[in-house]
């Protein structure tokens, strides 16, 4: 039988390319975001081109009862989730703490922190029974380093990077692997987003480096998930070849 992966924020970048990196291994995919035409052209790909199984869940990662209710009523046979990946997200706003609008700080927070705990406490139960399972959980550079105008992306993937490490102690009982993967820049709608569409500041991000693509996250954390029962990948920082840190770059001049 076909494992099964769950990847939330699959309509885009890093969580599309890990929905079509694992369905070429023949996994079976739960996909889930809030664009339901994105999903249903996602799923129509996937299982033409991989023959494999998509199942589409929308919903808002920060709609509490939504989550709980979507997991809740999950087919009996989608119900064996061998993989969990925790990547839906986004920064919103890069501004001074002074100036930063505090409905962005509040989607942050809700979506990265307590939409990842929402959807992971549905189905942690899950991978008890099953007594095996893998969690991976999508944090940032930013997790591990706080830089000028990141303050509450920041705070939301330290939080990211302490949920990883509290999973991993609490779930190792339960035989659940804990993953956190921590990028740093991947050329996605992730800058599009944070700059709410102004297309010249989201292309000022990658201006005079050669990014991370989101294939490159999707190689990754399909590693990860591919080591044998015995190995555990706890904690990963990676970064395109010219950037160091959240502050160091070697950027191209002309
Ligand atoms: P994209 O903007 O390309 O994709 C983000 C995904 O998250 C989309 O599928 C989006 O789906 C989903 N999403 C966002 N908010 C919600 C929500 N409230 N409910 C449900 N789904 C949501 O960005 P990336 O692929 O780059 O980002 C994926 C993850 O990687 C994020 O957690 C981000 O913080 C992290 N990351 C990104 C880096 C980068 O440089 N790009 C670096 C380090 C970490 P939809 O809009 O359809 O709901
Ligand atoms: C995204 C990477 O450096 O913009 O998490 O915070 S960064």
């Amino acid at each position: 039988m076909n494992k099964i992966v769950l990847i939330t924020g699959a309509t885009a970048g890093i969580g599309e390319a890990c929905a079509k990196k694992f369905a070429a291994a023949g996994y079976n995919l739960i996909v889930t975001g809030r664009r339901i035409d994105r999903l249903q052209l996602l799923k129509t790909t996937i299982e033409t081109d991989y023959q494999v199984n998509v199942l589409v869940l929308q919903f808002d990662v920060q709609d509490r009862k939504t989550v709980e209710n979507t997991f809740a009523n999950l087919p009996v046979e989608w119900q064996k989730i061998d993989i969990l990946i925790n990547n839906a997200g986004l920064a919103a706003g890069r501004d001074s703490f002074e100036n930063a609008d505090m409905d962005d700080w509040e989607t942050m927070l809700n979506t990265n922190v307590h939409g990842l705990l929402y959807v992971s406490k549905a189905i942690v139960p899950l991978m008890i029974a099953q007594k095996k399972g893998h969690i991976i959980n999508m944090g940032s550079i930013a997790g591990k380093e706080v830089y000028e105008k990141g303050n509450v992306y920041c705070a939301s993937k330290f939080a990211v990077d302490a949920i990883n490490k509290a999973m991993r102690i609490d779930l190792l009982k339960y035989n659940i692997k804990v993953t956190g993967i921590h990028p740093g820049a991947v050329e996605t709608e992730f800058a599009l987003v944070r700059f709410k569409g102004n297309e010249n500041k989201a292309a000022s991000t990658y201006e005079g480096i050669v990014p991370l693509k989101p294939e490159d996250i999707a190689d990754t954390i399909f590693y990860c998930a591919q080591l044998p029962s015995h190995v555990c990948i706890n904690d990963l920082i990676i970064t395109c070849t010219q950037q160091a840190g959240a502050y160091y770059f070697h950027k191209n001049t002309q």
